[in-house]
C-alpha cells in the first residue's frame, strides 16, 4: 500500500517532523519555492495536514479537494476553521491534555511575577539599586485574595488547584456551571466584580474576540490583576494599556497578545505589566509530548479509522463514521 501524503504548511515541531517521515509521504511546503505550484500539482494525493499555526479556512480547505484530517499543534485552534472543515467533511484534532500542567505553572509564576513584581525587583537590583535602599514593598499580596478563572476547562482546574495551594479562593465563569465546588458566576462582568485576580484561560477565536474590554477593566478594579494565558484576542489591548497607565487595574501579567510577536508598545513602556513571549507549553518534554499527540492521531486516523483527540466541531462526523 502506498504510503499516505501529508502536507505541513509551516515549520514544524521536530518530534512531529521526525515522527511522520517514518510512515507517510510528507510535503514541507514553506520549503517550496513555488508553494502554489506544487499545492496545485500535488493537491489530489493529499490527505492530511499537519499544522502548527498556519491559518487553515474555507479558501485553503478548497484547494484540497482529498483532505480528511488536519492534525493541529496545540490545544488552541483558533487560527483553523474547523467549522468550515467539518462541512468539507475533514476532521480537524488539537493536542489537549498533554501541555495543562505546563500552562498551569506557568500561569502561577506568571500571577506570583506580576502580584509580586519579581521580574521588576530582578532589574532593581541587576541596575546596583538595592545597597541604596531595598526594594520597595508591593501593594499586593496573594494571601487571602481571590481568583476568578474566566474559562474553567482542564487548564483552569489545573490552575485552581495550584491557586488554592496558595489559600487563594476560587470563582469562575463559564457557559454553563460545573460540577466543581468553585462558586460560579452566570456572566463575565459579576465575576470580574467580584474578584481581586482574573485568569484568563478561555479558547481564542471570533466567539471570545475582546471579551475583556472596559467595563470588565473598571469591575475588577484599582487593586485588581489581569492574567492571561490564553490568547490575546480575548482582551482588548488598547482598553488594557489605558486601564494599565490610568491605573484602573492594578497590573496585568501576560503570556499572550493581540497582535503576537508583535507586543502594545504602550505595554513595552508600563511598569505595572509584565510580559512574556508566549511560553505558556514551551518546555521541551512538553512540546515533544504535544509533538508526538499530532503524530499518533495522524497513524491512528490512518490505520483505526479513529483520531484520538478530535475537536467539538468534528465530534458528530467521527461519530457519523463509526454508525
Ligand atoms: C503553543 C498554545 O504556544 O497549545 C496552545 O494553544 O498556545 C501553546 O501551547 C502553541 O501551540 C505553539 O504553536
Amino acid at each position: 500500500m502506498s504510503r499516505p501524503t501529508v502536507l505541513i504548511p509551516g515549520p514544524m515541531n521536530k518530534t512531529v517532523l521526525t515522527g511522520i517521515a517514518e510512515n507517510f509521504d510528507v510535503i514541507r511546503l514553506w520549503e517550496a519555492d513555488d508553494p502554489d505550484a506544487l499545492l496545485a500539482e500535488r493537491a489530489k494525493d493529499i490527505t492530511a495536514v499537519a499544522t502548527g499555526g498556519t491559518t487553515i479556512d474555507g479558501a485553503f480547505l478548497d484547494r484540497l479537494p482529498a483532505l480528511q484530517l488536519v492534525a493541529s499543534f496545540g490545544v488552541g485552534y483558533d487560527k483553523i476553521d474547523a467549522a468550515a472543515a467539518a462541512e468539507r467533511g475533514v476532521i480537524v484534532t488539537n493536542t489537549p491534555g498533554v501541555l495543562d500542567d505546563e500552562v498551569a505553572d506557568t500561569a502561577l509564576g506568571l500571577l506570583l511575577m506580576t502580584a509580586r513584581e519579581l521580574s521588576r525587583a530582578e532589574r532593581y537590583l541587576r541596575a546596583g539599586s538595592w545597597p541604596e535602599r531595598g526594594y520597595p514593598l508591593t501593594k499586593a499580596t496573594l494571601s487571602g485574595r481571590t481568583m476568578g478563572i474566566l474559562g474553567l476547562g482542564r487548564i483552569g482546574e489545573a490552575i485552581a488547584h495550584r491557586a488554592e495551594a496558595f489559600g487563594i479562593s476560587i470563582a469562575y465563569h463559564n457557559r454553563h456551571p460545573k460540577d466543581v465546588a468553585y462558586r460560579y458566576y452566570p456572566t463575565l462582568l459579576e465575576l470580574a466584580t467580584a474578584v481581586d485576580i482574573l485568569m484568563i484561560v478561555i479558547p481564542g477565536g471570533d466567539e471570545t474576540r475582546h471579551l475583556v474590554n472596559t467595563e470588565i477593566l473598571q469591575a475588577l478594579g484599582p487593586d485588581g490583576i489581569l492574567i492571561n494565558v490564553a490568547r490575546g484576542t480575548v482582551v482588548d489591548e488598547e482598553a488594557l494599556v489605558e486601564a494599565l497607565h490610568s491605573n484602573t487595574i492594578l497590573s496585568a501579567g501576560l503570556d499572550v497578545f493581540e497582535h503576537e510577536p508583535k507586543v502594545h508598545p504602550g505595554l513595552l513602556d508600563l511598569d505595572n505589566a509584565v510580559l512574556l513571549p508566549h511560553v505558556g507549553s514551551a518546555t521541551t518534554p512538553t512540546r515533544n509530548a504535544m509533538g508526538q499527540l499530532v503524530v499518533d492521531n495522524l497513524t491512528t486516523w490512518y490505520t483505526t479509522g479513529a483520531p484520538l483527540t478530535p475537536v467539538h466541531e468534528s465530534t458528530a462526523l467521527v461519530q457519523n463514521l463509526h454508525n
